[in-house]
């Protein structure tokens, strides 16, 4: 990247030293973490390009689509429904961020105890460090834990912010508070891109998403072969982009991805060991570049064989329905599909338990490695069901609360070491 993008950077109001400074760390890590491993598949090439440009011909597309009429959104959670969006034209991309930079100026607005991932996103903002957030036209925050909707109320002093309302619980009346939050979403996005969101439209883009999330399970269903034939990395990473890039392009990429992987799979190679312990992770999303454990993990000789996460499994697990015929019978069908997200924000949340479980098993896991960010209450707190679930279908799980900085990095790898090897 570099100079070709600059002036587009300064035109985006970028502090430009301190996003060289970032651009530099992220180079740095991404060599270390990811161009280190072994044995990579071809198609990874197409995710080492996204990555290396993610601030520089994504947003540049970004900005030629701006010249020529579209809107951008971007979001926090995977509750905002990316159909309508696409309906109306627009592009949405994900905001979460996963780099401890912006930490300080964070903390100048934000109480020090508030997870990382939110820390992240607020510091990205005050220190103009992300072309993402200046490229928006809304930016759509949602009432999930009580640490992002309060920090939407000081976001919405620097961005164009529009709120959703999301249920805490699964009643029929949480249920019909949902559609009517999509409702008015579609309102507002027929409203912010000037374009009518008509039936036709709107199958397309469940069609869109559905295709995309249907790639994306078929990787993961690869994952479920001894040897692994990908790493948990690499699987992470095409989660994680599939957040930014063009869904059309990303799920054909994915797609020759899958056929060089189940080619893996048939000759039974694989990224580590048959032996190597096989670890399912579950817990708070990872966004970029958010590789920490995962590396500790995975540098300790076992493989990460799925996520339990929004960047991973809750994303795409469930389809929606593409049998609607009326705006309004679509949105209920995205209603349905998407009632059905497992988030700690909800109570109770019983079925991500099972969820944990079937995935635990489907994916041939020795253990469970349960993830939480520093201060996130929903997360923190489900854990000890988590922990006792678990205790009682015999399979073994560690749980560690984590934060963006390395300080504690040789202490995590003393953890995760330990247990691979109780799991021997
Ligand atoms: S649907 S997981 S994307 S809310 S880690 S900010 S919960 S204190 S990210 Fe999430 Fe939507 Fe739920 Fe998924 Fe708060 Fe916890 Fe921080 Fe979190």
């Amino acid at each position: 990247m570099g100079n070709d993008y600059q002036q587009m950077w300064e035109r985006l109001n970028l502090d430009i030293s301190a996003h060289d400074g970032l651009l530099t760390v992220l180079g740095k890590f991404y060599n270390d973490i990811y161009l280190s491993q072994e044995g990579r598949l071809k198609g990874m090439e197409y995710l080492d390009f996204v990555l290396s440009e993610v601030h520089g011909l994504r947003i540049q597309e970004l900005q030629e689509a701006k010249a020529a009429g579209r809107k951008i959104v971007g979001t926090f959670c995977i509750f905002v429904p990316e159909e309508i969006t696409l309906a109306a034209d627009a592009i949405q991309v994900g905001l979460c961020a996963g780099a401890e930079i912006g930490k300080e100026a964070a903390e100048q607005v934000l109480p020090r105890n508030t997870c990382a991932l939110i820390k992240s996103f607020v510091g990205f903002k005050l220190a103009r460090l992300c072309p993402y957030i200046e490229s928006c036209d809304l930016v759509v925050g949602e009432t999930t834990c009580d640490g992002k909707k309060k920090a939407y109320e000081i976001f919405q002093e620097y961005a164009p912010l529009y709120v959703m309302e999301i249920p805490q619980m699964k009643s029929p009346a949480d249920k019909a508070l949902l559609k009517a939050e999509f409702m008015r979403y579609l309102e507002r996005m027929e409203a912010l891109s000037g374009r009518p969101i008509t039936a036709d439209k709107l199958r397309s883009a469940i069609q869109t998403v559905n295709q995309r999330r249907k790639v994306l399970q078929r990787l993961d269903n690869l994952r479920k072969d001894s040897p692994s034939p990908i790493s948990g990395r690499d699987a992470l990473l095409i989660h994680q982009i599939s957040f930014y890039d063009d869904p059309v392009r990303f799920t054909q990429q994915i797609s020759a991805l899958c056929d060089e992987l189940e080619k893996r799979v048939v000759e039974k190679k694989g990224v580590a060991p048959a032996s190597a312990k096989r670890i399912m992770l579950s817990g708070c999303p990872m966004a970029v570049p958010n590789w920490k454990l995962p590396f500790v993990i995975e540098s300790s000789g076992a493989v990460i064989v799925g996520e339990e996460s929004c960047i991973g499994d809750r994303n795409i697990r469930d389809l929606v329905d593409e049998t609607g015929s009326t705006v309004e019978e679509m949105v209920d069908r995205l209603v349905d599909r998407y009632f059905q997200i497992d988030c700690a924000v909800f109570t109770p949340n019983n079925e991500r338990l099972d969820h944990i479980s079937r995935m635990a098993k489907d994916m041939k896991a020795d253990g469970v490695i349960h993830y939480g960010l520093m201060f996130c209450q929903p997360y923190a707190m489900e854990a000890h069901k988590v922990g006792k679930r678990l205790e009682k279908e015999g399979i073994p799980l560690l749980s560690i609360e984590t934060d963006y900085s390395m300080e504690d990095i040789g202490q995590l790898k003393t953890r995760v070491e330990a247990f691979i090897e109780m799991l021997q």
